[in-house]
């Protein structure tokens, strides 16, 4: 682990003291504390007016029951998650990730990661996550409703187009988000389209928001390779997960001339030489909710279906140009890394939140690796929602080629700002700390400028 600066280790440790148990918050919190000692020296004003202090402590924290029918006619009890970390710069904004594994402590490190990377994205908007220990697999469409309908009737007085603007996350996508909204209208007999983003193209949708993530974290490696004269061309490519995120890196990747080798969900790994038939993917993830494997069964003899398997032990029998992992936090450890690195990894780009262990970042960093932290490389999708919000707030829906166009000069402006601020610092090419601090004073700034509150 990189030291402290003496500056920020009592602010970090009173964190921990603050926080017990959550070690995903600890683990983002750290990260950006890493970046920010020499920020604090070189600013005093940030000190002296606790902001440190402040950003890492949620502005408002709401947990709440979530009672629903399941079609057995049995009672069942979830429990919801919004926490409102910082409105500095907007309203709160951020997704709401439905998975079993959520309890506080993800939804705050998500959070807190939100509130730099929507910074970063240089749009007016504050960061925010929610969610719900609710389990989404193997449940009819009518349990999904009766989940998100009961989730919002508590949702519905802590959110607003000016106040907390959902999205979506893991277990979170088109038809949740439509359950989502049409009870939030219900409710409070209002057509509010901005409520929520990631809506339905037929109510207030935007295009290219459902391929934003994975197209930007695509376009984000696509920039970190330029910058050494390099591009997607013929590269061999993995992308962890296959989901929403990977499904549309995968995508823009065979757009620009790359081909993806292989690819995951949470039961196994495709191992696909040929490259994977995103057409095919598609159909069975997206539409049929299946599983990687029926993919590999209808796939036949092209693909090599590993089930339990880990995608990056992959580089260690083929070579592998890029890794997008796009698929959950802390699923690329160190051994993982270095397996990539001994394949040939040039660039790595997070499409996820986090998905690399601070072991795997360091081995990424000492090996010259182009590393794009998920803070930058994946906020193509809330930089779509934001996007969203602005058709929304102007009654306008815009076209598909200029909303992609907009989403590739935001994700070269984040690719820029991060890539200056670690010149400026004198680590060229240190995305980490770039973006830290360029998040960071973004939100700094406005907070010095509203005083305590
Ligand atoms: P989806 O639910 O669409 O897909 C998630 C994928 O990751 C699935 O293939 C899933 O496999 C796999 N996965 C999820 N949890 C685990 C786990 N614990 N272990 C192994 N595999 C897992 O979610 P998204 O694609 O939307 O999100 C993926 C990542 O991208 C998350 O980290 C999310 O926070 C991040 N992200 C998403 C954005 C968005 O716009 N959607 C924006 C920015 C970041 P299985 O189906 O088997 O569970
Ligand atoms: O992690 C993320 O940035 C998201 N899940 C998208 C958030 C959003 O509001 O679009």
């Amino acid at each position: 682990m990189t030291q402290l600066d003496a500056l920020v280790q009592p602010i970090f440790d009173a964190v921990l003291q603050r926080n017990p148990g959550e070690v995903e918050f600890h683990q983002a919190a750290r990260e950006v504390f890493e970046s920010l000692g020499r920020v604090i020296s070189k600013h005093p004003q940030y000190a002296e007016a606790s902001i440190l202090e402040r950003i890492c402590e949620p502005e408002r924290q709401i947990i709440f029951r979530v009672p629903w029918v399941d079609d057995d006619g049995r009672v069942q009890i979830n429990r919801g998650f919004r926490v409102e970390f910082n409105s500095a710069l907007g309203p709160y904004k951020g997704g709401l990730r439905f998975h079993p594994s959520v309890y506080l402590g993800t939804i705050k490190f998500l959070g807190f990661e939100q509130v730099f990377k929507n910074a970063l994205t240089g749009m007016p908007i504050g960061g925010g996550k929610g969610g719900s220990d609710f389990d989404p697999k193997g449940r009819s469409d009518a349990e999904v409703m009766r989940f998100c309908q009961s989730f919002m009737t508590e949702l519905y007085r802590h959110i607003g187009e000016y106040t907390d603007v959902p999205a979506g996350d893991i277990g979170v996508g088109g038809r949740e988000i439509g359950y989502l909204f049409g009870q939030y209208k219900r409710i409070t007999n209002r057509y509010e389209s901005a409520v929520l983003t990631g809506k339905g193209i037929g109510w207030g949708g935007s295009l290219v928001r459902t391929e934003a993530t994975g197209y930007g974290a695509t376009i984000f490696a696509d920039e970190m390779l330029k910058t050494r004269g390099d591009s997607f061309d013929g590269k061999r490519v993995l992308v962890s997960g296959s989901g929403n995120v990977a499904l549309y890196a995968i995508q823009k990747v065979q757009q620009l001339g790359g081909k993806v080798v292989g690819c995951s969900d949470s039961t196994g790994v495709v191992y696909d030489e040929t490259g994977v038939d995103l057409e095919l993917l598609r159909q069975v993830k997206e539409i049929d909710r299946g599983r990687l494997s029926d993919y590999a069964h209808y796939r036949g003899a092209a693909s090599d279906y590993r089930p339990g398997g880990n995608i990056w032990s992959i580089a260690e029998s083929t070579r592998v140009d890029v890794a997008l992992p796009c698929a959950t936090q802390n699923e690329l450890d160190g051994a993982d890394a270095a397996a990539l690195v001994a394949g040939g990894v040039l660039a790595v780009a997070e499409g996820a939140n986090m998905p690399s262990t601070p072991d795997a970042v360091r081995v990424f960093t000492e090996a010259g690796v182009l590393f794009g932290p998920g803070k930058a490389a994946n906020a193509g999708g809330v930089a779509t929602s934001a996007l969203e919000m602005q058709q929304n707030a102007s009654r306008d829906s815009w076209s598909f080629e200029h909303t992609e166009q907009r989403l590739e000069e935001i994700m070269r402006g984040i690719h820029e700002r991060c890539a200056e601020t670690a010149d400026e610092y004198d680590e060229p090419g240190n995305y980490v700390l770039g973006a830290n601090i360029a998040g960071f004073t973004r939100v700094a700034d406005a907070m010095l400028a509203f005083g305590v509150i």
